[in-house]
């Protein structure tokens, strides 16, 4: 009997890995497909993965339904640039007429504009890390490789400060990976004294390949936790310390524990001694920020402070998760290489049961992707390169702003041509989305690569491209997207949808037609190989599908600066031009910034903007995640959506009975940038005075044409209206969507419709 494939009873069952579609970061949810008559019917976990052990977010559980929906598109379509916006304009395409438009219009743009002028678009880190960028350099030909989402505000800051700070990859908890036989209970395994958890809330997201729940399982064999956000989150509400401070300002509260830590003589003189660069003057640094000096700025009592501090320094070994809150500010870079420092600083970096980190200390992935082959000439036209290189440096990417600027100013050159694949930047990751809509009316020609009609593609897109969800292709999932890689598996197609294509067989189909010297794979298999020997692991795609469980857990080797397993040529040390964790780093002084990390206000804040605070009194945080959505995704999949039907605004109770407002009832968001409609939620989780409103929010039963409110009501519900574009820290990263202000009024009522999921496919029904 094969392992990947058997019959059980009416039954076919396929055993997989999933990653995206749906949206999902690789956390490498093992499952058991259940396929009848051609169809998914249920899915299953696989007990046989050592590290979720059959658990399974309850977004895949609803797999079927997402890849039966009547929402999907699952044939190609175009629509003339003339009638963008009119979605009865859509044509039902084959794949030749689409990749036949897409090469014609390529040729035109690189002969005319040269290629620069396309640019494509990414979303959030799902199964397409390389293929987009691979599409960009090699197919395309062009350096304008974009993620929408201003700021570069989700990782950016985060693995960037990994390469420049750390010289490595990216940190986790130690949740005994390394062990995967018998995980905590394996006697070589050290359980973390403590967690510190900032800015995230794993066990709804599950980010960056973390397994969230694992905490729990930490949490109930004694790991006790400390919880730095503005939300007394589930987690929170267990935490030994729970440091609920103003969105914004958490630099200033690392600061000060470094300080305490520093002052109180806690640290670990061996490893600052020997390893950290510039710790003298990080020290003076630190002690600008006491903590009755932090407490006035973040609001978290000062003896607090201390407390936590002395907590995570005396309570070793201690282990560090962190969050999208740590990116989502101006001041993300100095936010994020702080939490590192107090890792550093305490002795926890790699060591058993403390911070886990990434082996590699590469500047990008570049060569890869098919970067470092193009002309040098056409790299130093990057959007953003010269005037950002630590975004582009790290993420060989525009940056996120000029990129868009571009689009709408034709400086430095014309965009005439765009490809997105996986992202709704109107509805879900750009700030100023109405201004957003209107310029991506500029370029000649649109392409967008999804699996439903979103308020992106129907406003103005030209050619849609109907891809394969998770069960409908192969493909491969590896933790952290390989900078951290405890876990590689094989996703495996159990049935075929339509005429839906995985984004890496389109990759390989444009790829053939416009380049094939730099597509050398003969198919998608012997790419899937290259891909998985990329994660260090030998052997071949199908060698793996075929093996005993389709996955493989790498060994984990712990303290590798101290052995020469941290640098590309086995000095000991870190990655970095020091050798050493750059608590003073250079390269930030020579990009235009100050080399030790600082705390800054956010740019609108009580602090920064009283006159404006004045009249718009609420510190505004967004985007806590659902358990039922990815981003703007399955609002239209009946049972997650019954579980969180409406945006929603939280609110303390006593800022509610200040302001004459109840539970349920419909409010306007406003600012000096826009405003959006939700439902306020009045709890006592979020800390009085802030206001925390959900994101990527649309409603697919109110079709493409909805005129004013937007397609599909975006401009009803959506928060990034009330954040502005531009507004970024002076490394390039870091826009403020945890950390605006805004006004709560009472609005007249809510939408006019109940939430509802189409039951039939009202998208082909007008499509010509
Ligand atoms: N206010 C506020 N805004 C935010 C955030 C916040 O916290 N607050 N979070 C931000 C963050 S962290 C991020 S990363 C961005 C995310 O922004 P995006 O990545 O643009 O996320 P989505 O809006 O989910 O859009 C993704 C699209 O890809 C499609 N899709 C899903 N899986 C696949 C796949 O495998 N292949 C292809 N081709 N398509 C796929 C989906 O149907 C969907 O239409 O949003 C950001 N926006
Ligand atoms: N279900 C689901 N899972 C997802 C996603 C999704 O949309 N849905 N998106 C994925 C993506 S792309 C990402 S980036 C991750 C993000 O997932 P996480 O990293 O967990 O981030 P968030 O859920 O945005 O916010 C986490 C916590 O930060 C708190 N917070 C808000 N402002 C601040 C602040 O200024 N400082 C501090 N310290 N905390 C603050 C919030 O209250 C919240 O509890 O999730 C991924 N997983
Ligand atoms: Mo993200």
């Amino acid at each position: 009997m094969s392992n990947w494939k058997w019959q059980e009873g009416e039954y076919e069952v396929v055993r997989t890995c999933t990653w995206s579609p749906p949206g999902e970061h690789p956390v490498g949810w093992s499952v058991l497909l259940y396929i009848k008559d051609g169809k998914l019917h249920h899915v299953e976990g696989d007990r046989k993965n050592p590290l979720t052990q059959g658990r399974v977010s309850i977004k895949f559980l609803e797999l079927p339904a997402y890849n039966n929906s009547p929402e999907r598109i699952i044939y190609p379509m175009k629509r003339d640039p003339k009638f963008r916006g009119d979605n009865s304009k859509w044509e039902r395409i084959t794949w030749d007429e689409a990749y036949d438009m897409i090469e014609k219009e390529t040729r035109r743009v690189q002969k005319e504009y040269g290629p620069e002028s396309i640019m494509t678009f990414i979303g959030t880190g799902r199964d397409l890390w390389h293929t987009v960028p691979k599409i960009t350099f090699s197919a395309f030909e062009s350096p304008n490789f974009n993620y929408p989402h201003n700021g570069w505000s989700c990782y950016g800051p985060r693995s960037s400060i990994c390469v420049y700070v750390l010289g490595a990859g990216y940190p986790e908890l130690d949740y005994a990976t390394a062990f995967p036989e018998k995980r905590y209970d394996d006697p070589d395994y050290t359980l973390s004294k403590v967690a510190l958890v900032v800015g995230k809330n794993p066990l709804v997201s599950n980010p960056d390949g973390l397994f969230g729940h694992a905490l729990v399982d930490m949490m109930k064999r004694g790991t006790e936790l400390i919880i730095v956000d503005p939300r007394a989150t589930w987690l929170a509400s267990r935490a030994k310390y729970f440091l609920q401070l103003r969105p914004g300002t958490d630099a200033a509260l690392y600061l000060s524990m470094c300080n305490v830590i520093i002052d109180e003589d806690l640290y670990d003189h061996e490893f600052c001694d020997n390893w950290i660069y510039g710790f003298n003057e990080f020290a003076e640094r630190c002690r600008e920020y006491k903590p009755d000096v932090a407490a006035a700025i973040t609001g978290v009592n000062a003896d607090l402070i201390r407390e936590a501090a002395r907590y995570w320094a005396t309570n070793k070994p201690g282990s560090m998760t962190w969050g999208l809150a740590v990116d989502q500010k101006c001041n993300g870079i100095q936010t994020a290489t702080l939490v590192l420092l107090l890792c550093a600083i305490t002795g926890n970096l790699d060591v058993p049961g403390g911070v886990l980190l990434g082996a590699s200390d590469r500047e990008a992935p570049t060569s890869w992707w098919g970067w470092d082959e193009l002309d040098p000439e056409i790299q130093a036209k990057r959007i953003g390169a010269a005037e950002y290189p630590a975004v582009s440096t790290a993420c060989s990417t525009t940056q996120p702003d000029m990129a868009m600027d571009a689009i709408m100013t034709d400086k430095p050159y014309p965009i005439k041509m765009t490809f997105t694949m996986s992202s709704n930047p109107i509805a879900c990751p750009v700030a100023d989305p109405q201004m957003v809509s209107k310029a991506m009316l500029r370029p000649d020609f649109n392409v967008f690569a999804d699996l439903v009609m979103t308020p992106s593609a129907a406003a103005y897109g030209d050619l849609f491209l109907p891809v394969a969800s998770s069960g409908e292709k192969d493909g491969l999932v590896g933790t952290h997207y390989g900078a951290l890689t405890l876990f590689v598996a094989a996703c495996v197609k159990g049935v075929q949808t339509g005429e839906c294509k995985s984004d890496d067989e389109i990759m390989l189909d444009l790829g053939w037609r416009l380049n094939p010297s730099k597509f050398p794979w003969k198919d998608l298999h012997e790419f899937l190989t290259w891909e998985l020997n990329g994660y260090g692991i030998e052997g071949t795609f199908d060698d793996l599908v075929n093996s005993e469980t389709g996955f493989v857990t790498p060994p984990y080797e712990y303290e590798k600066y101290a052995y020469g397993l941290q640098t590309w040529n086995g000095e000991p040390g870190f990655g970095t031009p020091s050798g050493k964790v750059e608590a003073y780093c250079q390269r930030f002084v020579e990009w235009g910034d100050d080399a030790l990390p600082y705390y800054e206000e956010p740019p609108y804040s009580p602090v920064s903007t009283p006159d404006l605070f004045e009249k718009y009194p609420f510190v505004l945080t967004t985007g806590a995640r659902s358990w039922s959505y990815f981003h703007s995704e399955q609002r239209h999949i009946e049972r997650l959506r019954d579980l969180d039907p409406w945006p929603t605004a939280e609110m303390n109770p006593a800022d509610a009975e200040r302001l004459g407002l109840k539970d349920g009832d419909w409010v306007y968001l406003t600012n000096m940038f826009g405003k959006c409609r939700q439902m306020l939620k009045v709890t006592p989780i979020v800390k009085p005075g802030v206001i925390m409103a959900k994101h990527g929010w649309w409603y697919p039963e109110k079709g493409p044409d909805d005129g004013g409110a937007g397609p599909f009501g975006v401009w009803d519900a959506n928060i990034n209206q009330l954040v502005p574009h531009n507004c970024y820290g002076k490394l390039g990263f870091g826009t403020p969507f945890k950390c605006m202000i805004c006004n709560v009024e009472k609005a007249e009522g809510g939408p006019d419709f109940e939430p509802a999921w189409p039951k039939t496919n009202n998208y082909l029904e007008f499509c010509n």
